[in-house]
């Protein structure tokens, strides 16, 4: 019987036969590709969400020279957001198994001894200590913002975006070091060389992950050659490296299959994973997704009913009243337009029939060019009960305050007696039970 080591700290502890370059290498560019399309849909759904234009939608604030990108997001095309949030929360899901095998396939490095050989090996490692626990961090918060978005009263936003800076910065830096040899190692692997532990040749090639080798042996060369990340005593194999890298793919399918559907309309069936997934919750024409109820938000019947709703409309000539009838008899238009929500899910076009945002602006002063508007809900309590929209957002004329979906009425979940629909936005500037709306720079 073989002496196994007991401390994690020996190369030798660890048996796995599938860890090594190739294996990490293929998981690594997986990865390069995977977050760099995260990141740059996460800031443009910051982009979409944070006009930087009022306080109320600037969910990071202080974000000063991180927000040098923002943009006005525009209105075309109607499905923008349902794309590239879609991409963002499946493309996330979906690459968990893959960057949970890529950091069990490098853990051994985790328990590497000395832990700190020099200002340099301690400099790396805490760029991996922001590497690993930026890449967690990232997952976890967008998982459960996704699943319980109740966790998260307002912060999940900041926290989500920051971390996503750290995280990035880790990454650049580390693809930078390590793309290089990953390349050579997967060239290899097709090739079909084989991967010997220690030999040097075949590992780490990046000089600045150079290692000595451990006590064992065989993990580094006597020069200190690379460690190659390749058991230097393995246990016999059980499946094989292009197995294993099968196993973790089709992990990958399976959650894109359980969770594409909530955002593409031809895997609605299959969105079993996705808390807005599957079929649509309800028959008729209010029947499709819905985000918080009425009861959720705390909206009272008695404060939608007929004599009791005013929409307050505010602008440089003064106040305006409407009663929902009142609203009913200006000029009515129809849009098709999804909701997209910041969670991922979104629902196919539906047809709202309202009335145009920029007329309601110029019922109080707005005629010509249309101004920002801030919009607030009857909702009392929660980060979504107002919302700004742009100029842009609101010139455009798609851009509802909707009193029917589909033909009918709005229902109570849906914003009753009045919604925002606005085309390409974030659901979550869609405010729905709205009581009032002021016009111009906020
Ligand atoms: N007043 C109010 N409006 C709101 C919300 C809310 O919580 N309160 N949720 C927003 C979010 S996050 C989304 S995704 C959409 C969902 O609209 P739906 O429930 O009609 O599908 O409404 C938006 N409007
Ligand atoms: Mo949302």
């Amino acid at each position: 019987m073989r002496d196994i080591p007991r401390s994690p700290t020996s190369p030798a502890f660890w048996r796995s036969p599938l860890r090594g370059p190739a294996f990490t290498s293929v998981l690594g560019l997986v990865l390069l590709v995977g977050v760099t399309v995260l990141f740059v849909t996460g800031l443009l759904s910051y982009a979409a969400y944070n006009p930087d234009l009022a306080a109320v939608n600037d969910k990071t604030p202080d974000k000063g020279l991180l927000g040098f990108y923002l943009f006005d997001w525009p209105t075309d095309p109607h499905w923008l957001y349902r794309l590239t949030q879609g991409v963002h929360v499946t493309l996330g899901v979906t690459l968990i198994p893959v960057l949970l095998a890529k950091l069990w396939s490098v853990v051994p490095r985790l328990f590497e001894l000395p832990p700190v050989r020099s200002v340099t090996h301690a400099l790396e490692r805490l760029s991996l200590l922001l590497l690993v626990g930026g890449g967690l961090f990232e997952f976890t918060t967008g998982v459960l913002n996704v699943q319980l978005d109740y966790l998260f009263p307002g912060s999940f936003y900041p926290l989500h975006f920051y971390g996503a800076w750290v995280f990035i910065a880790a990454f650049v830096s580390h693809a930078a070091l390590k793309v290089p040899a990953a390349m050579r190692n997967v060239r290899r692997m097709r090739r079909g060389e084989p991967e010997v532990a220690g030999d040097g040749a075949y590992g780490d090639e990046t000089g600045a992950h150079e290692e000595a080798g451990g006590p064992h042996g065989g993990a580094g060369g006597p020069d200190g050659t690379a460690r190659t990340l390749v058991a230097p005593c393995p246990d016999p194999p059980s499946v094989s490296r292009r197995g294993a890298l099968a196993f973790v793919g089709g992990g990958s399918l399976l959650l894109f299959a359980t969770t594409a559907g909530h955002s593409f309309d031809a895997l609605r069936g299959t969105a079993l994973l996705a808390p807005h997934g599957g079929v649509e919750p309800g028959p008729g024409p209010n029947g499709f997704q819905i985000n918080k109820t009425a009861s959720y938000a705390g909206i009272r019947a008695a404060e939608t009913g007929e004599d009791a709703w005013r929409l307050v409309v505010t602008g440089p000539t003064g106040t305006v009243r409407l009663s929902r009838a009142e609203l009913g008899r200006l000029p009515a238009h129809t849009a098709r337009l999804p909701i997209a929500c910041v969670e991922g899910w979104s629902t196919s076009d539906q047809e709202w029939r309202g009335v145009r945002l920029r007329d309601l602006a110029a019922l109080v002063g707005h005629e010509g060019r249309a101004p920002d508007v801030f919009v607030e809900s009857l909702q009392r309590h929660g980060a979504f009960r107002h919302a700004a929209l742009r100029s842009n957002q609101v010139a455009d004329p798609r851009s509802l305050l909707a009193l029917h979906v589909n033909g009918a009425p709005l229902s109570a979940d849906h914003g009753y007696p009045a919604r925002v629909i606005v085309p390409a936005a974030p659901g979550v500037l869609n405010t729905k039970w709205v009581a009032r709306m002021t016009f111009g720079r906020l």
